[in-house]
């Protein structure tokens, strides 16, 4: 079987990483609210929900996947997704923990792209206040070609040298250059196909190969934004902003670390909460007979606030959401075999 997709969680410090790599997985990387919190990356595995084959066929009760697994006809598919350093201008320079971690990413086949909306950190991931994250999306973007024209530019000379002693084509020059990205022909020969005009490598400056650069990230980093820390007072007008400015981006409003409270209230059963839905029920909600813990004063407040600020306003804390965003730009197609379509085994 190939591999399970891998996912890069990308973003400066202190946006939300690894609080998001958190409220999707059994993972407890450590957060913090002081930049470069996470040094080496973080990788665990997270469960996309599909719709499984089974309940088609009314065959829920028999489901016992050997990937991923199945309740009550929803397929959890494994995701593999991996939490990196925070990335800061200039990064694809060396600075902060510049290019070590993004050499970290060049597996990914997506990213998730973590912007902190609530104006509490400016780009270098330190407190402040009234920051405006809509630069960090252009930015962060920008860093991430750099350091990959920075790799094309070291060996340009030879490239060129090499391409035209072998008259190969460009996508077979290419195929060489990004196959440490993890990219196949086919992605290259679709980044090359995008740019209208493409000249002879030969013939390329510097502004054709971020032409080329471009439309590789494109195929090979297709990027979701997680909008985060929603909860916060200020993020409306900056979410406003950014979709208004993005309208075309595909962007998820999350609120990881509700998520992440969430999932540890329900794991200590004091409430019954449904991943990625505006739903919890609490002791007084469904009784005794629920087996549920009661919620003491504090933690009761705390409950509710979530339902006001986050569920109710936003349908949920959105981080099922993100996943599932970022299958849609993997294209994924699930296939459900079994040995026998009648007995429906294995
Ligand atoms: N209000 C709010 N705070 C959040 C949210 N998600 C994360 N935080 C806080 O933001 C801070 C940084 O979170 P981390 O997950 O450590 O951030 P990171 O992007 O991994 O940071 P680095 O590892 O330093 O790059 C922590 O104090 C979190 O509690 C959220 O949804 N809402
Ligand atoms: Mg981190």
């Amino acid at each position: 079987m190939p591999r399970d997709p891998l996912i890069g969680i990308v973003g400066k410090p202190s946006s939300g990483k690894s609080t998001t790599l958190n409220s999707l997985t059994d993972a407890n990387a450590k957060m913090g609210a002081f930049p470069f919190t996470t040094i080496d990356p973080n990788r665990a595995t997270g469960y996309l929900q599909i719709d499984c084959a089974c309940a088609r066929y009314g065959k829920e009760d028999l489901c016992k996947p050997n990937y991923g697994w199945c309740s009550k006809g929803k397929r959890h598919v494994p995701i593999e997704l991996l939490d990196v350093a925070g990335l800061i201008p200039g990064a694809s320079q060396g600075l902060g923990l510049g290019n070590k971690f993004l050499d970290d990413l060049r597996q990914a086949d997506a990213l998730i792209h973590v912007v902190d909306v609530s104006g509490t950190t400016d780009s270098n991931g330190k407190a402040t206040r009234g920051y405006d994250p809509l630069q960090d999306i252009e930015w962060l973007q920008d860093e991430i070609r750099l350091w990959i024209e920075g790799n094309l530019q070291k060996r340009w000379g030879t490239i060129v040298r090499r391409h035209t002693a072998t008259k190969s084509p460009i996508v077979e020059t290419l195929r060489a250059q990004f196959g440490g990205y993890g990219a196949n022909m086919n992605m290259i020969a679709k980044a090359v196909d995008s740019i209208p005009d493409l000249p002879p490598l030969e013939e390329w400056d510097n502004e054709w190969i971020t032409k080329m650069v471009k439309a590789f990230m494109k195929v090979k980093f297709p990027t979701v934004l997680a909008l985060n820390k929603i909860d916060h007072p200020d993020a409306d007008k900056n979410v406003s902003k950014i979709l208004l400015k993005y309208p075309d981006t595909r962007a998820v409003l999350t609120s990881a670390i509700t998520e992440v409270f969430l999932r540890k209230l329900a794991k200590q059963n004091y409430i019954k909460y449904e991943e990625g839905t505006e739903f919890i029920d609490t002791l007084e909600d469904l009784g005794e007979e629920s087996g549920l813990k009661p919620l003491d004063e504090k933690l009761m407040q705390r409950v509710e606030n979530i339902r006001d600020l986050v569920l109710y306003r936003f349908g949920s804390t959105g981080v099922v959401q993100v996943l599932q965003e970022a299958a849609k730009v993997l294209d994924l197609v699930p296939i459900f075999t079994v040995r026998n379509i009648q007995t429906f085994t294995e």
